[in-house]
């Protein structure tokens, strides 16, 4: 079914594009970082993004900008629990945005509704955590990590090299257990990808729905938008807004922004024009 997303809590219904607003609970993420690192400011903006209309919270502790170090477990998880454990009480559906299996436990142990996994669940014990409960999950395609992904972003064909990869995750997923209505796939936009490689992704985005799942994608305030407007990360709303739009047009059904209020009014704008049919 392409228009459902069941997570633990709640079957999202996709006939409207959905909002999924992000909260960086880290000191060094691209746009953010640093700002919500204190959890009472993370959990007030969670409420925050709920005020402004997000229909998802995506909560991360892992900063996965270009050069980032990573995290101990322990610092990871203090970073997310204390703000999952206030999100969750909110009625909208929270996600976590990790890979690795100890965080994902936890934030299962607390109700959490998704997981956001860059790492598609990859990481050993990630897939065994997710398919033993009934969390949605959206699997993302990067290539390498991180800290180098951005060393060597050459593709023979990037389309074919992302929908292979989603495909062999979707299928493995589901043979682990996990019915195919939990899984979203998101083409990982900026993660060992040139610009050139973003804007391909999107123009041919046909090609990733075809897979037969819903797509999720993050343009928020990304590196690509900066290359294309010459602004700096404080500086990318309309442009952000702009992409985010037209990942919808071309089939998205959830779009993951830093920028809620402003995504929210730019789809209700898009709808009422009944570009939705
Ligand atoms: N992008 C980022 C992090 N998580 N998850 C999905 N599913 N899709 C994305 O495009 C995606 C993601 C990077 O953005 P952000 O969280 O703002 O930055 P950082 O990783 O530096 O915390």
């Amino acid at each position: 079914m392409q228009d459902r997303w069941q997570t633990t809590r709640f079957t999202l219904e996709l006939s409207r594009p959905l909002v999924m607003g992000i909260i960086n609970a880290t000191p060094d993420s691209f746009s953010d970082g640093g700002r919500y690192l204190d959890a009472s400011r993370a959990m007030r903006h969670c409420e925050q993004l709920v005020d402004e209309g997000a229909d998802i919270l995506d909560i991360g502790g892992e900063s996965t900008r270009p050069g980032a170090g990573q995290p101990t477990v322990d610092e990871e998880l203090a970073r997310v629990l204390p703000v999952l454990r206030h999100a969750v009480t909110l009625g909208r559906p929270v996600s976590v945005d990790t890979s690795r299996p100890e965080v994902m436990r936890a934030a299962l142990d607390f109700g959490v509704d998704i997981v956001n996994d860059v790492r598609a669940l990859q990481r050993p014990g990630a897939l065994e955590t997710v398919a033993g409960s009934g969390a949605g999950v959206c699997l993302m395609h990067m290539r390498g990590e991180p800290g180098t992904m951005q060393a060597d972003t050459r593709y023979a064909d990037v389309i074919d090299e992302v929908t292979t990869f989603l495909r062999q995750r979707l299928d493995t997923v589901f043979a682990a257990g996990v019915a195919l209505e939990r899984i979203v796939l998101d083409p990982g936009i900026g993660f060992g990808k040139s610009p050139e490689h973003n804007w391909l992704l999107l123009e041919r985005q046909a090609e990733l729905l075809a897979i037969g799942r819903p797509l999720l994608v993050g343009w928020s305030r990304k590196s690509t938008l900066g290359a294309l407007t010459g602004r700096t990360v404080d500086d990318r709303l309309a442009a952000s807004v702009a992409a985010a739009l037209a990942a919808v047009q071309r089939g998205a059904r959830i779009v993951r922004v830093h920028d809620v209020a402003a995504t929210v009014d730019a789809l209700k704008v898009w709808q009422a024009a009944g570009l939705s049919r």
